[in-house]
Order: C-alpha cells, then structure tokens, then sequence
C-alpha cells in the first residue's frame, strides 16, 4: 500500500458568515478494504459474522451494508468476497 504521505488531499470548510472557526487534529487517512467491517485491518470471520447478524436488515448504521443501499443482502455479501478473506479464524 502507498504510505499515506503519498496522498495529497483538499477539505473545504463553508462556514457561510459563522464566526465560528474549524479545528482539526490528529487527522488520519488510511484505506480500508471493502469487508474490514470493524476495521481491524483484516478481513476474517469477525467481519462475516458482523455481516451475517445484520443479513437483510435495513436502514442507517449498518456496517454490512457495503454498497450503501440501505439493506444487508447478496451484494454485500458479494463486496465482501471479492475482498478476499484472510480467515485465520
Ligand atoms: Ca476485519
Ligand atoms: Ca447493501
């Protein structure tokens, strides 16, 4: 993986006519293969039973829905194959 001093990267802040002023800190890039769902790096048995116990559930929040269709379902479960697990579990 490129180190992270690799990237170059631009945030925009539009405060509009707030006074109030942005403060960031200990700023971190870092990319995250599609099924590393608790992002520990790996992707491994942790990260399919996280899927399996959200499967078909629907709505915000959900770590397994990978393509962000707001649903739990195959493709998801397709993003996270194509990532290539590393069961060590
Ligand atoms: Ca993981
Ligand atoms: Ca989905």
């Amino acid at each position: 993986m490129t180190a992270t001093r690799d990237f170059n990267a631009s945030v925009f802040f539009d405060m509009g006519s707030s006074p109030s002023g942005v403060y960031l800190d200990n700023v971190s890039l870092y990319y995250l293969a599609p099924g590393d769902l608790n992002a520990d790096n790996r992707v491994d048995y942790t990260d399919l039973k996280t899927l399996t116990s959200q499967w078909l559930q629907s709505g915000g929040g959900l770590t397994g829905d990978l393509d962000g269709s707001g649903r739990v379902d195959f493709k998801d479960f397709a993003s996270s194959a194509k990532t290539g697990p590393a069961v060590t579990d």
